[in-house]
């Protein structure tokens, strides 16, 4: 396998302007032909005396240049191409191919899940359905004719409007779809099968009808309900927010339960992983409710941003991921708790964002080269590119943001655009200039920033001097200095915010651009304490240093909720620290009682948002920990956490058990965001009291299990009674066989089965973990199953994976390699944990290579997994 460079970019020969499929589908392959008007680029070199396109896994039928079928001797075949002469400037090139969709278990390109006929195509599948110029900067209009038996696949859809249908002889049945709007080839999309439809209509803007039409099996037919009112709630949000409209007269959403990812935005005809559709009150949790809402916000977004202006090279990922995901964020922002969501994204950046920047897959949010682009739909070009969009606002301010997001479309509507496209607009919009800002482009890593202060009485000055420095990533040793927005607050010793400039505004973004620099600030009559990084305001880390009662002070005062909470989660790092360190050395560390007490003034904080206040309750994860660690020591991170949390649990034992009652929950569920946040708190209050060695705390949690009224409150009780370490082996198999009674044939909830328990680190030994791969429900063709048992271990049960002589390891590694024959892209995500390897104490750390050692040993590995694991090496 050979990488490939940005800088070798090159724009296509050929363009092709009409893409005519037709799809005979049927029980052991499916015959594909393909009509592709072809056009020469003029604008692009010499005259290329042949066109060769790309395939994989085909079976060619016949090949024909306008109406001339051509001799075996008169094109080439590759292995993974096709090549044919050219006469003519432009010309019709037929193609017919046979695939086998009943085969492909890599979920790319057209596959069979459940009995139903379904694709994927972004990043590269479709040349597993065609030879194509399977690359995003060739667009073309598509019409689609879908043939098939009409019992088995009475659903047959494809991109666009249904303009014609009609039936055969012998119980076969067709439709043909047409796409208006020109496209990449990997936002095609096709479905056959029984399916049913819940449909809905939303009127744009401009007064057109669109009808929206969500495709499930049967058995699922009752749980689309949410998913329709978020995308109505999407569509009037991008019209409101961003100007956008709807342009075809058909949204379709089809739920797919054998899928890589979360969902697809193929044109008009999105296709989902049914656990990112399915909802109700019974079978999903408040989270699950809000990722629904999400998603379908996402990949509704990506009509304007990715599919009306796309990208011209998956090295540009990011303009349309990034940019998504920031506009899917401030749309959950709206929806719901705008400070939670705030936070919650900042915990997946500063957990598993920076762990990405600090390994060895490290890239920039525009990648410069790639062997497998499907390892790089990561958190860095997704949730990374995301706070890169955010800082671009809050530089340019919010007005100028959408004046730029409006050129933006404007220039490149139609167009395969690039990073810089964007950040032009944004430039030219503004007037800012953002020349050093695009350095966030070029260079990986996580820069940190260390900030000093130093108060003069006699002057009245304070001055806070802030450097900039950014770790070596793989490729690029040295680094220049970032544009880092820091927006900052000075509280004095009341906790009030001080007035930083003549119109009294009390915060204010410090445009950071030099190595070294130092602001001033005048007229100031005690030392402030300054609240750094407001609102998470650039994806850095802040060195400062904080007193302990500082820390406490500002979980008291900062107006800021996102820093509030980062001072809270700041005390318990070091805190935990402490114990790990002593844990080390075989002493006992007693726990900081700042933190303790701390976390009373939390509990007892009537004023406190309910949302927030939970946020506050949780201690940071252990994957958290381990981030922040120097050498990851993964059994004393997980016994010092769990003693700080038992610790916090006896201290407030009594304000907790009554914060717990006066939540009682009463009514019907919603998932509105007043509910949310008190169904939140009142389970953080369970998993509290359940650290509690007290059979009435014990009872409280099977109680819960018993009576709860929604799946939120059931899946938290449960958790609350498997992760417990007092309770019975009897009580804990009652819940568990009871859960599985009532939700065995739901796949969607028995993902969260298998993962509860590969998650818990009491039961989810590896022993434990290996019998339920046995389970009846278990598929292994699953990429939501393996998630659940084999990343709810790996990733989810540091205690577990980590412990032993390395059996964890080992088990994953056969996992790995099994794997990587039938689904590559499943394969790689769940090697993750174990690329992470050199911040391990040596014992882990040995093991783990000797893992991946043997991972790399295997023959003929996919791109996917030789990639990660050489670069991991
Ligand atoms: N664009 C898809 C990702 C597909 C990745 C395939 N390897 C989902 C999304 O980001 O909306
Ligand atoms: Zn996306």
């Amino acid at each position: 396998p050979r990488a490939i460079y940005l800088k070798d970019y090159q724009a296509p020969d050929y363009w092709i302007d009409t893409t005519d499929l037709t799809f005979d589908l049927f029980e052991d392959h499916a015959l594909v032909t393909s009509v592709l008007g072809v056009r020469r680029n003029e604008d692009h070199g010499e005259d290329t005396p042949e066109l060769t396109l790309v395939g994989i896994d085909l079976e060619l039928v016949s090949v024909c240049v306008d109406d001339t079928e051509l001799t075996p001797a008169q094109y080439i075949q590759g292995s993974e191409s096709l090549t044919v002469p050219v006469a003519s400037q432009a010309f019709s090139l037929t193609v017919v191919t046979r695939i086998r969709p009943q085969e492909n278990t890599s979920l790319e390109g057209l596959y069979k899940s459940n009995g139903m006929f379904c694709t994927q195509c972004e990043a590269e599948g479709f040349r597993k359905i065609t030879y194509y110029l399977d690359r995003p900067d060739v667009m073309s209009k598509f019409t689609t004719k879908v043939i098939a038996d009409k019992g088995r696949y009475p659903v047959l859809l494809s991109n666009g409007n249904d303009i014609a249908r009609g039936e055969f002889d012998g119980g076969r049945h067709w439709v043909t779809w047409e796409d208006p709007f020109k496209k990449p080839s990997y936002l095609f999309a096709l479905v056959g099968g029984d399916l049913e439809v819940v449909e809905d209509t939303f009127t744009t803007m401009s007064g057109k009808e669109v009808a929206l039409r969500i495709f499930t099996e049967s058995h699922n037919i009752d749980k689309c309900d949410h998913a329709m009112v978020s995308l109505k709630k999407s569509m009037k949000w991008d019209e409101e927010v961003y100007g956008r409209e709807y342009d075809l007269d058909i949204f379709m959403i089809v739920a797919v339960d054998h899928f890589n990812m979360g969902a697809m935005e193929n044109k008009g005809l999105n296709i989902f992983n049914s656990s990112c559709v399915l909802a109700s009150p019974d079978t999903a949790t408040d989270a699950s409710y809000q990722r629904v809402e999400a998603i379908v916000a996402h990949e509704y977004f990506h009509n304007w941003s990715g599919n009306r202006v796309t990208c011209r090279d998956w090295f540009q990922l990011s303009l349309k991921e990034g940019f998504t995901v920031f506009r899917d964020a401030e749309f959950s922002a709206d929806m719901n708790s705008r400070g939670v969501k705030r936070i919650e994204d900042a915990t997946v950046m500063k957990t598993a964002q920076f762990a990405e920047d600090a390994g060895p897959m490290a890239h920039p949010i525009r990648p410069q080269s790639f062997i497998e682009i499907s390892n790089f739909y990561t958190l860095t070009v997704y949730e990374k590119g995301c706070e890169v969009v955010r800082m671009i606002q809050t530089i340019v301010g919010k007005d100028n943001f959408r004046k730029g997001s409006d050129l933006y479309f404007d220039r490149h509507d139609g167009e395969a655009a690039t990073c810089e496209d964007f950040v032009k607009a944004m430039e030219d919009a503004s007037g800012v200039d953002l020349s050093q800002f695009r350095n966030w482009y070029n260079q990986a890593g996580t820069p940190v920033i260390t900030v000093t202060d130093h108060f003069n009485p006699s002057s009245r000055q304070y001055s806070l001097t802030i450097g900039q420095s950014c770790p070596a990533t793989p490729g690029q040793d040295s680094k220049l200095p970032f544009h880092i927005p820091v927006a900052i607050a000075l509280l004095d010793q009341k906790g009030q915010a001080l007035p930083l400039n003549e119109v009294g505004e009390t915060e204010q973004v410090l445009q950071v651009t030099a190595a070294n620099e130092t602001w001033t600030f005048d007229g100031l009559t005690e030392k402030p304490l300054p609240s750094i990084l407001r609102n998470f305001s650039a994806p850095v880390r802040v060195n400062y240093d904080y007193r302990r009662e500082d820390l406490v002070f500002l979980m008291k005062y900062d107006s800021d909720g996102y820093n509030r909470w980062d001072a809270g989660q700041r005390l318990a790092t070091e805190v935990i620290q402490d114990l790990v360190k002593g844990l080390l050395k075989g002493e006992e560390a007693e726990i900081d009682s700042k933190l303790i007490e701390a976390f009373g003034v939390v509990l007892a904080d009537e004023q406190l948002d309910k949302a927030v206040k939970t946020e506050m309750l949780r201690l940071p994860t252990e994957a958290s920990l381990a981030e922040q660690a120097e050498e990851i020591h993964p059994l004393q991170i997980c016994e010092a956490r769990s003693r700080v949390r038992k610790a916090i649990a006896v201290a407030h034992k009594n304000q907790i058990q009554a914060l717990y009652q006066t939540l009682e929950q009463k009514g019907d569920y919603s998932p509105e965001a007043t509910e949310i946040a008190e169904r939140t708190l009142r389970n953080t209050c369970l998993g509290y009291l359940s650290e509690l060695e007290d059979d009435s705390q014990q009872q409280l949690a099977v109680d819960q299990y018993r009576s709860a009224g929604n799946m939120t409150d059931l899946r938290a009780a449960m958790s609350a009674v498997i992760n417990s370490s007092y309770q019975s082996q009897e009580t804990i198999d009652a819940l568990l066989n009871d859960f599985l009674d009532r939700y065995k044939n739901d796949s969607v909830v028995m993902d969260s089965w298998f993962m509860m328990q590969s998650a818990s680190p009491s039961l989810g030994t590896l022993e434990h973990v290996k019998s339920l791969l046995e389970h009846a429900s278990f598929d292994s063709t699953s990429p939501n199953k393996l998630r659940a048992l084999l990343g709810g271990f790996a990733s989810g049960n540091m205690k577990q994976f980590h412990s032993g002589s390395g059996e964890g390891y080992e088990f994953l590694a056969d996992w790995i390699i099994t794997l990587d024959k039938q689904n590559p892209q499943t394969a790689s995500r769940l090697m993750t944990p174990l690329t992470r390897w050199k911040k391990y104490e040596p014992v882990c750390r040995e093991h783990m290579r000797k893992a991946l050692e043997r991972i790399k040993a295997v023959p003929d590995l996919s791109t996917d997994i030789y990639e990660v694991v050489t670069k991991s090496l």
